[in-house]
C-alpha cells in the first residue's frame, strides 16, 4: 500500500483527455496536483523536462502525456508517434529518477500487443509475435516505455510502474475527423448525419474489427488505485473483460444520438487489429473494477461533445 497523502502529484499531459481525467480523480486525493503548461515546458526536450521537476520537484508522477491518434493518424504521421513519444517518456522517466521520486506510472497501450496474439490477452504475450503494421509506430515507442520504467526498477530500485489501458474515450477526447479513434468520429459523424437529415453514414473499415473500450473516468480511477496498491515490475493490463465489432458500436452510437438512417462501410480504410481484447484478470484479483458501461458511457462522451461545441 502507497500513501498518496501529502505527495505533489505531477499529471504530465494534463489537457490530454486521459490527464484531464487523471487530474479530476485527483481532486478528491489529499494529495497537491501540479500541472505544466505547454508553453512553459516542452515534453520533447530533455533540458525543458529536467529544468521542470527540478524546480517543481513532484514526488509522485503520472506519465499522461503522449502523442496520440487514432488509426489514420499512426499510419499518417509515423515520426510524431515514434521520436515524440519515445522522447516524452524518456525525459520524463529520466528526470523524475534524477529527483529520486517515490512513484511514477507510466501508460502504454494495447497495441503493443502482437496483432495475432492469443485473446483474451494476457501480459506476458509482449513481444512474442509481430506488431500490428497501422500503428506499430506508436507500438514500438510505448514498449520502450515499459521497459524503460523496469529497467529504472531493476538498475536504480525506483517504483515505476506500467499501466496498458485498452481502448479509451470520454470527455475532452479529440473529434478531428482524420485524427480522431473511432467512437468520437462515429458520435460526430451521427450527429452530422442526424441534423442534415442524410440517409447514411460512413463506418470506416470492414465494421468486422472487435475492440474493447473504457470510458477515460474509470481509468483515472485505476491509475489512482494502481498508484496505491502495485508495486512490481510487470506491466498491468486496464479493460473492461468486453469487446464488440465495429458494426455494432456504430448502431450503438447512431441509436444514442438519435441517427436512423443506414450505415455505410468504406472498406478503402483498414481495419487495422482484427481484435484485441485484453485479458485484465490481474488487476482485478487486486480488487479493481470499471463502473462505466459502455451504454452509459457513450451518452456521457456525446454529452460531453455537444457541450464542447
Ligand atoms: O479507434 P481507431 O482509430 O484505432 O479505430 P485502433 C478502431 C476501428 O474503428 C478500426 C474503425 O477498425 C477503424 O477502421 N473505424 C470505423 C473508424 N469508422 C471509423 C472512423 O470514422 N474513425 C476511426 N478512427 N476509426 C489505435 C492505434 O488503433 O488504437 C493507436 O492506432 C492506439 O496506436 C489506439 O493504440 C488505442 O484501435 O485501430
Amino acid at each position: 500500500m502507497f500513501d498518496l497523502s501529502g505527495h505533489r502529484v505531477w499529471v504530465a499531459g494534463h489537457r490530454g483527455m486521459v490527464g484531464a481525467a487523471v487530474v479530476r480523480r485527483l481532486a478528491s486525493e489529499p494529495v497537491e496536483v501540479l500541472t505544466a503548461d505547454r508553453d512553459a515546458v516542452d515534453l520533447v526536450r530533455q533540458n525543458q523536462v529536467e529544468d521542470w521537476i527540478a524546480a517543481h520537484r513532484p514526488s509522485v508522477v503520472v506519465v499522461a502525456a503522449a502523442r496520440v491518434g487514432g488509426i489514420a493518424a499512426n499510419d499518417a504521421r509515423p515520426v510524431d508517434f515514434l521520436y515524440d513519444n519515445l522522447m516524452i517518456e524518456a525525459n520524463i522517466l529520466a528526470a523524475a529518477a534524477k529527483i529520486g521520486v517515490a512513484k511514477l506510472i507510466f501508460l502504454g497501450s494495447s497495441c503493443i500487443y502482437p496483432r495475432e496474439a492469443a485473446q483474451p490477452i494476457r501480459e506476458d504475450a509482449l513481444l512474442t509475435g509481430p506488431l500490428e503494421p497501422t500503428n506499430q509506430w506508436y507500438a514500438i515507442a510505448k514498449i520502450a516505455g515499459i521497459k524503460l520504467a523496469e529497467a529504472y526498477r531493476r538498475q536504480h530500485g525506483h517504483d515505476f510502474i506500467s499501466a496498458m489501458p485498452t481502448n479509451l474515450y470520454g470527455p475532452g477526447d479529440n473529434y478531428d475527423l482524420e485524427s480522431s479513434h473511432v467512437i468520437p468520429a462515429l458520435l460526430r459523424k451521427a450527429i452530422t448525419a442526424r441534423d442534415a437529415g442524410a440517409a447514411e453514414m460512413v463506418v470506416w473499415g470492414t465494421g468486422r474489427p472487435r475492440r474493447e473500450f473504457m470510458h477515460v473516468d474509470d481509468l483515472a480511477d485505476a491509475i489512482v488505485f494502481l498508484l496505491k496498491h502495485y508495486s512490481a515490475s510487470a506491466h498491468i493490463n486496464v479493460g473492461t473483460g468486453c469487446d464488440l465489432p465495429i458494426a455494432d458500436l456504430a448502431a450503438m452510437v447512431a441509436r444514442t444520438v438519435g441517427f436512423t438512417g443506414r450505415l455505410c462501410f468504406d472498406t478503402s480504410r483498414p481495419d487495422g487489429t482484427p481484435r484485441k481484447l485484453m485479458d485484465s484478470s490481474r488487476l482485478a484479483e487486486l480488487g479493481w473494477r470499471p463502473r462505466i458501461g459502455l451504454q452509459e458511457g457513450l451518452a456521457d462522451a456525446w454529452r460531453a461533445y455537444v457541450t464542447a461545441t
